[in-house]
């Protein structure tokens, strides 16, 4: 029988009390766990909700500390990973707690998947072109630097935090010294790699309406993301390449709503660049691939020479020297990161939909080719 995760933090409640719900009401499914951030008020009012879930036992607790870096969703994660472990699920889903189309398709999508003997399901889905930008301009390109001709960079949603895992994957990861260690933001690209690494038969499954859920308003909210999947992305590098080999669904169209969506403020997050610059950063700057350009933007926004081709030559360099937890390396990842999405939003963003994703898909490709011609990083 299969248990269903959902680690949570702040979240709306009628949100999460609709995905509980789902989830307890599913035949295939034993047991729900919410594993909460902290144990305040809002793991209460979880608890309350969950209380008058009819069907499977719903069960609500906090995470422990289990990692060493920033206690975020990774601990969440972790903590059931190994609490279901010990128990012996024979299969774990996990899933976000604030998708709002989350039903009971996305289960049955994963359930059918391994009845077929896949040991690893994740799903994946369509997003806005503007939507996913550490996938697109931090996640994928990396793995392709360090990992060409694998499937790690051709996965869609290496960051998602959606599958399923069977019981023998489970007691894998809860084993894994790189995966129990990373409590924060990046434990996504971790499980990604360890998952992908393990070499048992692996689907991407695919969720065609798309993955609804809160975006954002100015870039900055996703700041300590952005430095900690970096991190994590950089701490794979000289690991062994994984051989799996990747089946998926065949795509499907993209709904229209989807083409149409915006996934964030362009204009409160171009003023991002310009604000909070020190004396430190600037020195550090000046040590980047084109140091002068960057630095511009200490007196106006200049982000149209970050093109695909820049991008990757700041992109290994990040990979080079970036360290996490020094706040003048966070800052300055983070300022570059944002020029560089904002050169692809007022560029090959503004094509549509199908121009915009096929330019990014080409740009994961063309980085696997140059790690090819240059040596692997
Ligand atoms: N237990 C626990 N502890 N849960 C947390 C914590 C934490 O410290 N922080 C966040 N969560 C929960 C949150 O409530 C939600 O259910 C889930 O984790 C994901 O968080 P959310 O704020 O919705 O992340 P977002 O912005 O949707 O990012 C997701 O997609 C990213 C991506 O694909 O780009 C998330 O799965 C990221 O890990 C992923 O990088
Ligand atoms: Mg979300």
């Amino acid at each position: 029988m299969s248990l269903v995760v959902f680690p949570f933090k702040e979240e709306d409640l009628a949100v999460v009390g609709s995905n509980l719900a789902n989830a307890a009401g599913h035949s295939r499914i034993e047991e729900v766990w919410a594993v909460s951030a902290g144990d305040g008020d809002t793991m209460e009012a979880v608890e309350r909700i969950a209380s008058e879930v009819s069907g499977a036992p719903v069960r609500v607790f906090p995470q422990e500390r289990m990692g060493r870096f920033r206690p975020g969703k990774g601990d969440g994660l972790n903590t059931a990973l190994r609490l279901a472990a010990e128990v012996g699920f024979d299969r774990v889903h996990i899933y976000d707690a604030d998708i709002t189309n989350f039903g009971p398709d996305w289960i049955d999508g994963a359930e059918e998947t391994a009845d077929r003997g896949y040991y690893i399901v994740r799903h994946r889905f369509p997003r806005a072109a503007t939507d996913a930008m550490i996938t697109w301009m931090v996640t994928r390109p990396a793995l392709a630097i360090s990992f060409p001709g694998t499937i790690l960079p051709r996965l869609g949603q290496p960051l998602g935090g959606e599958m399923l895992l069977t019981g023998e994957a489970v007691r894998r990861l809860a084993a894994d010294p790189r995966v129990v260690e990373r409590s924060d933001w990046g434990i996504d690209t971790m499980l990604t790699y360890a998952t992908v690494a393990m070499g048992l038969p692996f689907w991407e499954h695919h969720i065609a309406d798309g993955k609804r859920h809160a975006l954002y308003g100015s870039l900055d909210e996703i700041r300590v993301m952005v430095v900690e999947c970096l991190d994590a992305v950089r701490s794979l590098r000289g690991l062994p390449a994984p051989t799996t080999t990747l089946r998926s669904d065949p795509p499907a169209p993209i709904p229209e709503d989807l083409k149409r969506t915006v996934a964030y403020d362009l204009e409160r997050t171009t003023a991002l660049l310009t604000t909070g610059w020190t004396a430190a950063e600037a020195e550090l700057a000046a040590t980047l691939p084109m140091a002068d350009l960057v630095m511009r933007n200490r007196e106006r926004p200049f982000y149209e020479f970050l093109d695909a081709e820049t991008w990757g030559v700041m992109l290994g360099d990040l990979l080079d020297r970036f360290v996490l937890g020094d706040p003048v390396w966070e800052s300055l990842a983070f300022r570059l990161w944002l020029m560089r999405v904002l050169a692809y939003t007022t560029d090959q963003a503004r094509l549509g939909y199908d121009a915009a994703i096929a330019y990014l898909e080409s740009t994961i490709r063309y980085y696997e080719a140059g790690a090819d011609h240059h040596g692997s990083r």
